[in-house]
Parts: C-alpha cells; sequence; structure tokens
C-alpha cells in the first residue's frame, strides 16, 4: 500500500506511535509519506520506502495566526494526487482530521477518492478536543473520517461519552518495538547513578501539568525515607522548574538527577528498578509500555487507558489520582523485597510482549484494508 502518514513531528507520544508505525510498515514493504512541518524525530535514516514531504507554513506578516491546516490540506492534496497515495492516516484529531477532510473534498473535484484514517491518542480528546472552542470541529471531522482508532478502551468510551459519534471506533493499542526496548546490560552506568548500591526510581515525560511531575517527587520522598533510592526525570517540559524546586524544598534533590530530553530511553530504563507515572490522564501511557519492555514495573495512577496496561498487583500497582501515600506504600512494597521486585519485572515484561509490534502492526494493516475495500464501494 501506498500509505500518508500525518502527526505531529515531536517528542510526543503520537507522534513517536505514528513514526515508529510508518518506519515498520516501510519494513513490511509498504511506501510510507509523512507529511508533517519538520522531519519527524525518530526519522534520521534513509530507507527506499520512506518518503518525507515538509508542510511549509507562510509567514505573512498579516496572519497573527499562520494557518496551519489550509497549508497541510493543500500538501495533502499535492501528495495524494502526484504519488498516487491509498489511504491517509492522520494521528491527533486536532487538527489533522479536519485538515485531511478538507483534502478529501478538494481531492474529490479531481475524481480521486481517498480514505482517511483518524487515530486518537488522548489529550486531542480529553483536554483539547472536549474545549468548546473544538469540540464541534472534532464531532464533525471524527465522523467525516473512513476509520477512526483509539489507543484504549477508555478512550474510545470517553470519545463517544464527550462527542456525538455515529461510527464505529476500532481500539489499536500502543505498541513497542522489543528489538530497542529490552533490558540492556548497563552497570557502569548504574554505578555511576547509584554508587551505594541504591534502588533507582525514574519518571519520563513532556513535564506538562497532567504528569503530574510534582506528584513523582512527593512519591520519592516518602520512598527514600524507608529505602535508599535515586530517583531520575527525563524530559523537559513547563513543569520542570516546579518539580526542581519542589525537590529542594523536600530536601531530596541531591537524589534526584533531571536528565534532559534524551534520545536512548532504553539504557536509562535498563537501569531503572520502579517507573512512576502518576498521571491525571492517560489514554494509554506508552512511556509505561517502554519501561516494562525493559523490565520495570508500574506505579500509576488509575486514570484512562492505564489499568488495560499496568495490572495492579502483577505488573505493579494502580492508585487513586494524587494519592502519593498509597503510591509510595506500593512502591515500598515492591522495593523492599529482592525476590517481589523481581516477580514483579518479569510480569511487566510477560505483558509488554502482548503490545510487540509484530502483534499490532497487522491490526493496522488489516484496519486499512478493510477501509480501502469500503470507500471503494462505496
Ligand atoms: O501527553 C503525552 O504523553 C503526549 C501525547 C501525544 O498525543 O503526543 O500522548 C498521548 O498519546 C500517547 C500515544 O498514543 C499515549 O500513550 C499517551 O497516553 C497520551 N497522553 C495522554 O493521554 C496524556
Amino acid at each position: 500500500m501506498k500509505i500518508g502518514i500525518v502527526c505531529y513531528p515531536t517528542f510526543g507520544g503520537s507522534g513517536v506511535v505514528a513514526t515508529e508505525l510508518g518506519k515498520a510498515l516501510a519494513a513490511h514493504g509498504h511506501q510510507i509519506h509523512f507529511i508533517t512541518y519538520s522531519q519527524p524525530a525518530r526519522l534520521d535514516f534513509f530507507s527506499e520506502n520512506l518518503f518525507y514531504h515538509e508542510v511549509t507554513i507562510s509567514k505573512y506578516p498579516l496572519f497573527d495566526f499562520p494557518p496551519y491546516e489550509l497549508a497541510l490540506a493543500s500538501k495533502l492534496v499535492d501528495v495524494v494526487r502526484f504519488e498516487q497515495l491509498d489511504i491517509l492516516h492522520v494521528h491527533y484529531a486536532i487538527p489533522h482530521a479536519s485538515a485531511a477532510f478538507m483534502a478529501k473534498q478538494i481531492l474529490a473535484t479531481y475524481n480521486i477518492k481517498i480514505p482517511v484514517v483518524t487515530t486518537l491518542h488522548g489529550t486531542d480528546i480529553t483536554l483539547v478536543g472536549k474545549d468548546a472552542s473544538y469540540s464541534p470541529v472534532v464531532t464533525f471531522s471524527i465522523n467525516q473520517s473512513d476509520g477512526v482508532t483509539a489507543v484504549s478502551q477508555n478512550l474510545k468510551a470517553e470519545t463517544l461519552n464527550h462527542f456525538d459519534i455515529h461510527r464505529e471506533i476500532r481500539v489499536i493499542p500502543n505498541f513497542i518495538d522489543l528489538a530497542r526496548f529490552s533490558l540492556k546490560p548497563r552497570q557502569h552506568f548504574k554505578q555511576a547513578i547509584a554508587p551505594g548500591d541504591e534502588r533507582i526510581l525514574v519518571h519520563t515525560s513532556n513535564f506538562r501539568k497532567v504528569k503530574r511531575t510534582t506528584d513523582v517527587i512527593r512519591i520519592f520522598k516518602k520512598v527514600k525515607e524507608r529505602i535508599p533510592s535515586k530517583l531520575l526525570m527525563v524530559g523537559d517540559g513547563p513543569e520542570r522548574t516546579h518539580a526542581e524546586q519542589l525537590s529542594r524544598e523536600l530536601g531530596v534533590a541531591d537524589d534526584v538527577r533531571f536528565l534532559g530530553k534524551q534520545d536512548a530511553i532504553e539504557e536509562i530504563l535498563s537501569v531503572s528498578d520502579l517507573f512512576l507515572i502518576p498521571s491525571g490522564s492517560e489514554s494509554f501511557g506508552l512511556a509505561a509500555l517502554e519501561a516494562m519492555a525493559c523490565k520495570v514495573p508500574i506505579i500509576s495512577s488509575n486514570t484512562g487507558g492505564l489499568p488495560e496496561l499496568n495490572h495492579n498487583g502483577v505488573t505493579g500497582y494502580l492508585s487513586e489520582i494524587g494519592d502519593v501515600d498509597d503510591m509510595a506504600a506500593n512502591a515500598i512494597h515492591i522495593l523492599e523485597d529482592n525476590d517481589r521486585l523481581e516477580q514483579f519485572k518479569e510480569a511487566a515484561l510477560n505483558r509488554a510482549k502482548d503490545f510487540q509490534l509484530a502483534n499490532i502492526m497487522p491490526l493496522y494493516e488489516q484496519y486499512y484494508q478493510e477501509v480501502i475495500a469500503e470507500v471503494a464501494s462505496a
């Protein structure tokens, strides 16, 4: 198939999923065209089946807000016509689904029927999409997509709850490439971080409010009171300063390392004993899946799709949002006993295997074929 992929080419989860899916589909023989405003972060190599089309946005002085959606729709028309794409797959509803709808209408004037699949990732529904300033467009463009997928059962339910949707939503979860995300022997790194053989706790995110990074610091403070430990904070974003400040106020700053944005996350996860993800909202939790693939158990909130991934008492524990006491108690329970920690680690890896690329990519291929056939016969 010739597949066009639209996404935010940033470090966010939806961009990672879109890029990794495109790479995997290309390796499987499909021709993949990425259509984004800059080169996706993980697309920095050559492959004969991968193509990149940049959406250039005019900076004309009249535009206080350059019309990205129009530039994207125009680029989609161009790429679909001249590369003869079979299907467009847009990741994150806003504004990709509505840009795809516009492109589809324009292409119809050239007698081209292009099927559009929209994948809902999370905040496009749970946070931004619900906002009254976007919700009519989000509702309309989901309904106008030829196929819609959501990354968890919970996100599907949220979408049906909050929007007037009259089309089927297929759940296709996030996936993991176990060739990249696996436990790697990195003893020297572990020694450098935890010279006294302390336990290593880790959090990775984009440090937005929804990630509740200050809860991570509070949990760590409580764990450290009982178990010698270190905390690695990976990523960057608006809440980082607050988290740093809090770690100083709570007197744990010397045991917390803020590492900033890192590419080789799997190396850091490989030396970690426990992953903390106390999010206020999390449609799936790709960061937790990456940790589990590296044999790291999960302490999480019980929001969104997290319970579908993290099995309570097996791969880690789930607590109410903001219940840092419970999260800390669960963390201590896992970390205080070597055998128990090993059991949780094994279970985390086993659960991660359910989401390996080889299991999930065929679900997208199958879905594309269904949608293409449906549009052709309409
Ligand atoms: O907030 C993020 O983690 C980034 C965000 C995005 O759309 O880029 O991630 C969302 O999509 C990921 C991939 O499908 C999911 O694994 C994340 O759970 C989801 N984030 C939230 O729902 C907050």
